[in-house]
């Protein structure tokens, strides 16, 4: 690991997280790049509850804990709130979960990212709604079973595509927009610090991966997260003045190698993984031609 990768820690031991939580090391991260003058907003998510219960957080800072829909507002007003104090070097943050952010919380969002203030928007995204029993979020890929896409003899596996919603902030012309993993941490972290030098409205999406909900041994989260961009599941990629650009991996797998640490794609057959990799590849198209936009 390079000597650039911020050695303070801003989240202690002791949170209450499930072993192997890929959200806690997004969060972790984000604030080693962010530092000590930081306040986040959490909506009802896994997030609401790791960090311990009151009077006891594992947090260093400051934690706002706001409504499911409401991260995109709590963190313009805590921006106004902080700016009329004189207070304009503190970075304001929220960290929300995937439903979260794709689906109840998207027009407060896309409001806050309109209203230009200096915010950053943080999606971890572990694809489903974890903290209430793996329901599916907008943001579940096609194929994943979940709690309300079972896979019995009717075989409901999720059936539509995944939201992208770093691609929506894009389409608002965001002014910073990224997508990230913690299996690439100084990538990550370099992204964070980059937001945080832009002063405007910032949006990055972190692929965090669930053991409990996506069905893998806990000692998988890091593999899983590289395979995902491996596997050209999940891209990463950059969105800054008007310009895209998609980090190429330096090395590529089949998509199945991905699939087949995961529970939660363990009904598919050899036709279905077929449609999904024609229609990951795509997407990958889709993206390289923005990129040259
Ligand atoms: C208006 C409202 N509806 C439902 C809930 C119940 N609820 C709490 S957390 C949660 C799931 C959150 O999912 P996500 O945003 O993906 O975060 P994760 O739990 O995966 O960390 C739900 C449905 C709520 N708190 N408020
Ligand atoms: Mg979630």
């Amino acid at each position: 690991m390079p000597l650039t990768f911020p050695k303070e820690e801003y989240m202690q031991k002791g949170h209450s997280a499930c072993a192997g939580c890929g959200a806690t090391l997004s969060m972790r991260y984000v604030l080693k790049a962010l530092g000590p003058k930081s306040v986040v907003s959490v909506p009802a998510s896994c997030w609401a509850v790791i960090p311990g219960e009151f009077p006891y957080t594992s947090l260093n800072i400051p934690m706002l804990y706001t409504t499911f829909a409401s991260s995109g507002a709590s963190i313009s007003g805590l921006r106004e709130g902080l700016d009329s104090q004189g207070k304009e070097d503190y970075n304001v943050v929220a960290f929300a979960g995937d439903g979260g952010t794709a689906d109840i919380g998207l027009q407060g969002l896309s409001a806050a990212m309109e209203r230009g203030h200096n915010v950053l928007y943080v999606m971890y995204d572990n694809e489903a709604y974890m903290n209430t029993g793996i329901q599916r979020s907008g943001s579940t890929p096609y194929g994943a079973w979940t709690t309300t896409t079972p896979v019995g003899i009717k075989r409901d596996y999720k059936k539509s595509n995944k939201k992208f919603v770093a691609d929506l902030m894009i389409a608002q012309n965001v002014p910073y927009v990224a997508t990230a993993t913690i299996g690439f941490p100084e990538d990550l972290e370099r992204k964070v610090a980059t937001a945080k030098l832009i002063k405007g409205p910032k949006f990055i999406q972190i692929l965090s991966p669930c053991p409990p909900g996506w069905y893998y041994n806990s000692s998988d989260t890091i593999k899983i997260s590289r395979l995902a961009v491996e596997a050209n599941v999940f891209p990463l990629y950059e969105y800054r003045n008007g310009k895209l650009t998609v980090y190429k991996p330096a090395k590529t797998v089949p998509l199945r190698d991905y699939l087949s640490l995961q529970g939660r794609f363990g009904h598919l057959n050899d036709v279905e993984i077929g449609e999904i990799e024609r229609a990951l590849e795509e997407r990958w198209q889709y993206l390289l031609r923005r990129e040259k936009d």
